[in-house]
């Protein structure tokens, strides 16, 4: 048996053609897209080349398209540009000037719009500080900061100075800041007293004071600290900044340098489902060309539109889509500090309603949640603004996309459900909404440019329908240049099972159609009698069942089989009826197959996630199988694993 095979047993029938009217405005439609893959499979280096040339303002203009020494990529060599500059200065004379680059919404309600010629003022003030504290090409800094319009110009500022920015996401510990300021050195903290969370004050200045305390992060220098909640915080005058203080005497002129195309832009620390926390390092002219180009054709972005992203900017979702992309296309980009159900569960409605968003981009944990608030809460506001939604963090249910689809986009938007990670900088399987028609849960195709592929444990392309590994066969200009201070780590994680093809870590199978779909991570298929099950589709059969909110499936081992199917789910309306573990048993058998069914089910209030809403199904195959949980440094809520251990202690 080839033990890299998944066996795919879902079936998904229904499709959908993007809207005529979609279509004819888009920014590419089908015919468009065919021509950009055809130039690419004519001539790569020639189509990333033009690419490049066309979207970026260069300095000086690169010699060579690529330099391909597996697993090290070097894009758009001897070119020069400031990233900085493709994100505010080209706009400032092509009639974007007074445009909203960003419009800020706080928890509060505070709201704050900045044009691009305020924001690029704002950064070039804080650029000036910058170098004026002697920070330089290359320094590392770390930005801890709620989702306050700051954060925005803290990390423009540093690319514009080409110091390299190192977003740790507000929510975390000590603990881990203190493993990332040290792991890449960074010089100095950008943070601010607190930020808002659900109305309670996230006290994040402390937290920083708690990592520098005994002598912890002995790179850092400086700390520059926004006030946000002007609560009590201590204060140590040798090293703690006021932003504020900082930049008023600054000049709003700043004349940006050229950097290398290959400069490293920043760091962005990913867990993984394994080991500590790796420093992704994306590269200059690569990043900002790839994530400028998705935004663009994936979110069909357009002078007027108001786009709405809902990650943290801790996230590469963040980075990528809420400003290096959208910023490069001149758009109006809204960032909301707060959660999506404070006050009140339609929170985000309201938002939409009252910005007019036209497109919203979103994750599936955070669609689920809506499911289970229930659609009351959309149905209250008009969001006959909305023309796009997006997806990305994890696989969508069937389930949850036909929900989304309904409830927010009211059958009329399209929806792209974006495949990618950290690690790749920006998308790369996902609908092109005027030109691929999709199907519930499926990532459909590889953007163009991509050579996303599916293979065989020998790296061979599977049949259709049949599961394998996930690869991208062809270095691409926003993949991540290696790990910070790691390049063996770099190669054997991504490039150490097939040589010069990037492995993804996820499993994936191509339907007849031509259609991707993602079955989770590798680390988490499941061996029931020899047949390899991807967590997603046994997941998405039991959230298919009215009763049930989010299902995690993990495996326990069993004598008989090898492994056994655990599913861990949350419900509807929290008290399981009489009888449901075996109604779910039945239900996922009707739905795949009896090969499928779960040998146990547990019912719990929450599953545990990541920071960033993706579910640990390595802590829940812990719990199955009555191990200690590992690592759990990078869980959201540690309360949750508590009640799932009681609850097993409890059965015992
Ligand atoms: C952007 C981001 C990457 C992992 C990735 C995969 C999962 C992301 C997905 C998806 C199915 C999608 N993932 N988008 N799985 N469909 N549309 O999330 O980056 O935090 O590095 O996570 O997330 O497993 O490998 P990152």
């Amino acid at each position: 048996m080839n033990d890299d095979k998944i066996d795919s047993i879902l079936q998904e029938k229904r499709i959908f053609n993007p809207p005529a009217d979609f279509a004819k405005n888009a920014n590419l439609n089908a015919e468009k897209l065919a021509e950009l893959d055809k130039k690419y499979a004519e001539d790569p280096d020639k189509y990333w080349g033009d690419l490049a040339r066309e979207e970026l303002v260069w300095d000086k203009d690169f010699h060579t398209v690529l330099d391909w020494k597996p697993p090290f990529a070097k894009w758009f060599l001897g070119g020069e540009l400031n990233v900085s500059v493709q994100c505010l200065d080209r706009h400032l004379d092509t009639g974007r000037r007074n445009k909203a680059a960003i419009i800020w919404e706080g928890e509060d309600g505070e709201q704050i719009t900045l044009t691009y010629q305020q924001l690029h003022r704002e950064v070039c003030r804080f650029a000036n500080a910058l170098e004026l504290m002697g920070i330089k090409q290359g320094d590392r800094v770390a930005v801890y900061m709620p989702m306050v319009p700051e954060m925005a110009i803290a990390m423009l500022a540093c690319a514009r100075i080409g110091a390299l920015h190192n977003v740790i996401f507000g929510g975390y510990s000590a603990q881990a800041i203190k493993d990332r300021v040290e792991g890449s050195e960074c010089k100095l903290i950008i943070t601010a007293d607190g930020g808002w969370r659900r109305g309670k004050i996230v006290p994040l200045k402390d937290t920083v004071d708690e990592a520098l305390a005994n002598g912890g992060c002995p790179s850092v220098e400086k700390v520059i600290v926004v006030r946000r909640t002007a609560h009590e915080i201590t204060w140590d005058k040798s090293r703690d900044i006021w932003w504020d203080e900082l930049i008023a005497p600054q000049s709003g002129k700043h004349t940006p340098k050229s950097f290398d195309a290959e400069h490293p832009l920043f760091i962005l620390y990913t867990s993984g489902t394994t080991g500590s926390p790796k420093g992704v390092i994306h590269a200059s002219a690569g990043y900002a060309l790839w994530t400028k180009l998705t935004s663009r054709w994936v979110f069909d972005l357009k002078e007027d539109d108001v786009y709405w992203c809902t990650a943290d900017i801790g996230w590469i979702t963040g980075h990528s889509y809420i400003l290096y992309g959208p910023l490069q296309e001149g758009a109006t980009t809204l960032m909301f500090e707060g959660a999506p159900n404070y006050p009140e569960p339609d929170r985000f409605w309201d938002i939409i309603e009252r910005h007019g968003v036209n497109i919203f981009y979103t994750a599936p944990t955070a669609i689920r949640a809506f499911m289970k608030w229930g659609e009351e809460w959309p149905a209250k506001h008009d969001l006959s603004s909305l023309r796009l939604l997006g997806s990305v963090g994890e696989p969508i249910n069937p389930e949850a996309w036909m929900w989304y689809r309904e409830h927010i986009g009211h059958n009329q938007c399209p929806i792209v459900d974006t495949w990618w990670q950290t690690e790749t900088g920006g998308h790369m399987i996902s609908p092109i909404p005027g030109a691929t028609p999709t199907v519930p849960g499926s990532a459909t195709r590889a953007l163009p440019g991509i050579e996303a592929d599916v293979v065989d444990r020998d790296g061979n392309s599977v049949g259709d329908d049949e599961g394998g590994l996930l690869i991208v066969r062809r270095p691409w200009p926003a993949m991540l240049r290696t790990v910070y201070g790691n390049d063996a780590r770099f190669k054997a994680g991504y490039f150490g099972r097939f040589g010069d093809k990037y492995l993804a870590g996820d499993g994936a199978r191509r339907d007849a159609n031509g259609n991707i779909w993602i079955m989770g991570r590798i680390d988490d298929i499941i061996n029931v009698s020899g047949h390899r099950l991807g967590t997603m589709e046994v997941e998405s059969a039991l959230v298919s069942h009215p009763d049930v909110t989010e299902a995690a499936v993990v495996a326990r081992p069993d004598d008989l089989k090898g492994q056994a199917i655990v599913a861990f789910v949350t419900l509807e309306n929290d008290k399981p009826g009489e009888d449901l573990e075996n109604i779910l048993k039945q239900h996922v058998v009707h739905e795949i197959g009896a090969i499928a069914r779960p040998a146990e089910i547990r019912f719990t209030p929450a599953l545990p996630k990541t920071r960033s809403g993706k579910i640990m199904r390595r802590l829940l195959a812990d719990i199955a199988a009555g191990r200690t949980p590992g690592d759990t440094t990078t869980l959201e809520d540690s309360k949750v694993l508590d009640s799932l251990k009681e609850q097993m202690n409890a059965k015992a």
